[in-house]
């Protein structure tokens, strides 16, 4: 199984480069690590996002995780509960971050990292 993730407390940038990503990974199971950020949560409630099909955490089987994909962050200690996934060698990790970068981040077989607006920006190029 693929995971399209992004950071906790996740703001629009976060949200939309993880549907964007999923264009790019039309298999992956979009999850939030954690809670959104309160604007996002509104925006959640009163919108058709359900559209979208995001997944539950709870609901993961983390033993079948294969591939993380991690949408504007690479840092260990934003994803929540993938962080201890995300620092086993068998996870392979796909990255697409326009954040500087910090001595906690993640590595991966791909990473496309440019100090762009925004990580949607890089995601839209991509798909174009
Ligand atoms: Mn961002």
């Amino acid at each position: 199984m693929e995971i399209i993730t992004t950071h906790i407390n996740a703001d629009f940038d976060a949200m939309a480069s993880m549907i964007a990503a999923k264009k790019l990974y039309p298999e992956a199971v979009m999850v939030f690590p954690g809670s959104q950020e309160h604007n996002l949560r509104e925006f959640l409630v009163e919108s058709t996002f359900y559209f979208f099909n995001f997944a539950k955490i709870k609901d993961l089987d983390f033993a079948n995780i294969q591939r993380l994909i991690l949408v504007d962050t690479r840092q260990a200690g934003r994803i929540g509960r993938f962080e201890n996934l995300a620092r086993e060698a068998e996870v392979d990790i796909h990255i697409y971050d326009h954040h500087p970068a910090s001595e906690d981040d993640l590595s991966g077989s791909r990473e496309v990292i440019r100090p762009v607006g925004a990580t949607v920006t890089i995601l839209t190029e991509i798909i174009r």
